[in-house]
């Protein structure tokens, strides 16, 4: 496929911003001549820090959420703008750990996911099954919905700026992995849905990646199914010689 392969870490709540310094001082000449977009998602105190240290490396810096309004009374939040002046490129939206443990909704993704590309942000939007829906045999249906529901308002130009990732929630943090088969599967219904909303050639066009325990084992394996463009890489993204393998898998 002629997408742009994108390879993200997702560090979640890990490093101080302290910490960080000695994963991207390793990380820079480890991933330095990928083949393939490589961005760490850090979280917001780390970003600062991140932005400085990887400038004028091949690194693209992310947050791991944002908030959808533009300024106010809303404590403990950060906005797109925010993030934007800071030189941030990326951030994530519905993590499922924001929808699992923080309330978000299909809504307020959408919300957030708009907020950030009105801003000029580049989005990672997540979407995937839990265990009791894939078992129900929902998975394509909920996944449809919630990439429908994310995206909407969002024009067909912007889509340029859209990843989605899909991370079966089921693999999340618990070492499972979606088979490559299961992953293609659900990749594949995902591109099918974006090319009802915006035509053939922006499904083609947009980067899908998977995510839920991707690693040094097992990305070749994911990677090389035709619809699996990349990948959010969680715990395999805090170790630099980890993440380069995966990097060199994507190249
Ligand atoms: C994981 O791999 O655990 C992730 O959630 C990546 O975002």
């Amino acid at each position: 496929a002629n997408r742009k392969a994108i390879i993200a870490g997702n560090w979640k709540m890990n490093k101080t911003a302290t910490e960080a310094v000695e994963l991207i001082d390793a990380l820079i000449p480890a991933v330095k001549d990928a083949n393939c977009e490589v961005v760490i998602c850090t979280p917001f105190t780390t970003l600062v820090t991140a932005v400085e240290k990887t400038k004028g490396t091949n690194i693209h810096v992310g947050a791991e959420n944002v908030h959808f309004e533009k300024s106010g009374a809303f404590t403990g939040e950060i906005s797109a703008d925010m993030l934007v002046d800071l030189g941030v490129e990326y951030v994530i939206t519905g993590h499922s750990e924001r929808r699992q443990y923080f309330a978000e909704t299909d809504e307020t993704v959408n919300k957030r996911t708009l907020a950030a590309l009105n801003a000029g942000l580049k989005v990672l939007v997540c979407v995937g099954e839990n265990l009791t829906q894939r078992e129900q045999g929902v998975t394509e249906e909920l996944v449809r919905m919630q990439t429908k529901i994310a995206l909407n308002g969002v024009t067909a130009e912007q889509m340029a700026n859209v990843v989605i990732a899909y991370e079966p929630v089921w693999a999340i943090g618990t070492g499972k992995t979606a088979t490559s088969d299961q992953a293609q599967e659900v990749c594949a219904a995902i591109r099918k849905v974006l090319g009802e909303l915006y035509g053939e050639a922006v499904a083609k066009a947009t980067t899908i990646q998977y995510g839920g325990s991707m690693n040094a084992g097992n990305a070749e394996e994911l990677l090389g199914k035709p619809d699996v463009d990349g990948g959010l890489i969680g715990g395999a993204s805090l170790k630099a010689d980890a993440f380069a393998t995966i990097v060199a898998a994507a190249s």
